[in-house]
């Protein structure tokens, strides 16, 4: 059994600033590196708190804190002060009370395994070999190759391409970034520095009212401190090798310990760490209660399914059977232990999932929409929604050029295989063939401006955006959904009470599929342990076909969610993405 707990059955939903929405009190919007056009801010986010407290409980923000922007913020120069073109820190204190007054709740992004290199600590680290915080960062003398030629410290690749270390001229040694150039990594080994980060990045933003954190990179603090060359597994090398060495590291469980003894446990705070990979048993470590680690962590199972080991664009196809299998290790791996999950499909660094897990075409774009809002309220765990799912926004057009993508990540492989291929006779089919997969799968697809109604820029602001709006934001866009009974937005509000009404089977219930094999339906039981109570029977039409509706289980269902219209409805076929959830009794 589960003890209730308010961030257990609360639903998130997740803010990104630069694209939610653009506040009336303006911030200056002349051009600029990252942002040359309007940009949303956090008087735009406040602005919008009473459309969002109609559905949600907590509001997760992606960085807002000062940053050069070379990756959206997840480069922080300083973690007290506000990025000015999001605003003030009055504007925050404004935002973290205004959720309050409405009931609702805020957790911030934590980014404690890099700064920016702007930050004040890197500047003093980089300026000399004998500096007091040179040791904050991971500095490692060069390597020399066969012919005398400088070389990095190992063969650890940047999740952005490339070698994960940079030379530094000034001190000619190399520094560890497992991102991009500007984001050096934090040495988590010295506790000067880890002291430092619980009082700047935490310790801070406790004390002016922030609920808890997303904990950005969480698995990867503890390096292995041999820095040994990693075995090359694939032919080109992508981060894998790095990841072997720096994730779920040898000392991660003794730092989230001490951070939780130090400071999360001193509040009545939620935190939800980003672990990505890892075995069962470690992830049992990192959130069982009794570990005293973190609430709940985000597997990338789910949002992994046909990327090939990890790396995004070699994408090989959806496939059924691989999802419910992802979806099993996300929510079962608690059962039976005090340990606790998260349930989502979308996230400011994954496409859309209605492009992705949905109809491409536009003729059951609603209702795969509709189909994935049922499987998603009815899995355990904690329900984190993204910003533009709730009205089924859907991938960038494949018509768009390359020009229109602005995520470093994608920028940087598209320039890596341009230097790589680019000269090659059959290079032009070899670049289609990767704009269809950047088409599908970039992160740039999640970070669009969010589509407010039919006005121009879709009522985002009322100058050219930053980044280009959706071509379909006259037909996807929240005021024609607001009253349309019909409408995504609403069905995501039933659904979300159905999941709050039946909380003991949907949002802490057991989860079993009884359809493994099937590659069009997705079948599921939720049922409480040792209750006699009814059990949720799911199934959810993932084909674009019409199938046969079997009973899999002996009881009298009683339909309680559905997303056929009535007159389309027939008991025994179920049509293209339809979904239904019966209580079984
Ligand atoms: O992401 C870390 C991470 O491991 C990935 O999701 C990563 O973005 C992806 O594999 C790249 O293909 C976090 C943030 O969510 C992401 O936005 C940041 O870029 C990254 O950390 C660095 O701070």
């Amino acid at each position: 059994t589960k003890d209730y707990t308010w961030w257990k059955e609360a639903t998130v939903y997740q803010v990104y600033p630069a694209t939610f929405a653009k506040g009336v009190r303006g911030v200056y919007d002349g051009p600029d590196k990252t942002f040359d056009g309007a940009c949303g801010d956090i008087q735009g986010v406040i602005s919008k708190l009473d459309y969002l407290k109609e559905f949600v409980d907590i509001i997760w923000l992606s960085p807002m804190y000062d940053s050069p922007q070379d990756d959206m913020g997840y480069d922080i120069s300083d973690y007290q002060s506000i990025y000015h073109r999001y605003g003030t820190m009055e504007d925050m204190q404004a935002l973290i009370d205004g959720c309050h007054e409405r009931g609702m709740k805020i957790i911030c992004d934590l980014v404690i395994n890099h700064t920016s290199s702007e930050h004040a600590w890197f500047k003093e680290s980089r300026s000399s070999l004998d500096n007091p915080k040179r040791d904050w960062y991971i500095w490692k003398k060069p390597k020399y190759d066969k012919s005398g030629q400088k070389c990095p410290p190992n063969n650890w690749m940047s999740y952005f391409s490339g070698s994960a270390w940079e030379y530094d001229e000034h001190t000619e040694e190399y520094y560890l970034r497992l991102f991009t150039s500007t984001q050096p990594d934090l040495n988590w080994e010295n506790e000067e520095t880890r002291q430092a980060i619980y009082d700047t990045a935490l310790k801070f933003w406790f004390e002016r009212g922030v609920d808890g954190f997303r904990i950005d990179t969480a698995g990867m603090y503890s390096k292995d401190q041999a820095f040994l060359d990693a075995p090359i597994v694939f032919q080109d090398q992508y981060y894998q090798p790095s990841a072997i060495y720096t994730n779920n590291g040898p000392r991660i469980h003794e730092f989230h310990k001490e951070m939780f003894d130090q400071v999360t446990s001193k509040y009545d705070a939620m935190t939800v760490g980003e672990v990505g990979h890892c075995s069962k048993e470690e992830a049992l470590k990192y959130v069982s209660a009794s570990e005293n680690e973190m609430n709940m962590m985000f597997l990338f199972d789910v949002v992994d399914v046909g990327s090939d080991q990890g790396d995004r664009f070699r994408y090989k196809g959806f496939d059924l059977m691989d999802f419910k299998q992802a979806v099993q290790n996300q929510c079962s791996f608690i059962e039976a232990t005090d340990a606790w999950s998260t349930v989502f499909i979308e996230n400011h660094d994954q496409p859309r999932s209605i492009t992705r897990f949905g109809d491409r075409d536009k003729k059951f774009q609603t209702k795969s929409g509709k189909l994935l809002a049922m499987l998603q309220t009815t899995l355990t765990g904690t329900l984190f929604i993204y910003q533009g799912q709730e009205i089924g926004m859907t991938n960038l057009p494949r018509e768009w050029p390359i020009e229109e993508y602005k995520d470093i990540n994608t920028i940087n492989y598209y320039k890596a295989f341009e230097e790589k291929y680019g000269k090659d006779k059959d290079f032009p089919e070899k670049r289609e063939k990767l704009m269809d997969v950047i088409n599908l799968v970039a992160r740039d697809h999640a970070r669009s401006p969010m589509q407010w109604d039919s006005s121009d820029f879709g009522g985002f602001s009322d100058l050219e955006p930053w980044t280009r709006v959706n071509t379909n934001y006259k037909e996807v866009n929240v005021a024609s959904q607001l009253d349309d009974v019909d409408s995504l937005l609403n069905f995501w509000k039933k659904s979300l009470r159905l999941r709050k009404e039946n909380k003991d089977l949907l949002v802490y219930g057991n989860f079993k599929i009884l359809d493994f094999d099937n590659d069009k339906t997705f079948t599921y039981v939720k049922s409480v342990p040792y209750a006699e109570s009814p059990a949720a029977y799911i199934v959810l039409n993932f084909s674009n076909q019409d199938v046969p509706f079997k009973k899999l289980t002996d009881g009298s269902f009683k339909l309680i969610n559905c997303n056929a219209a009535d007159s389309e409805f027939v008991e025994e076929r179920m049509s293209p993405f339809e979904g239904r959830v019966y209580l079984v009794e």
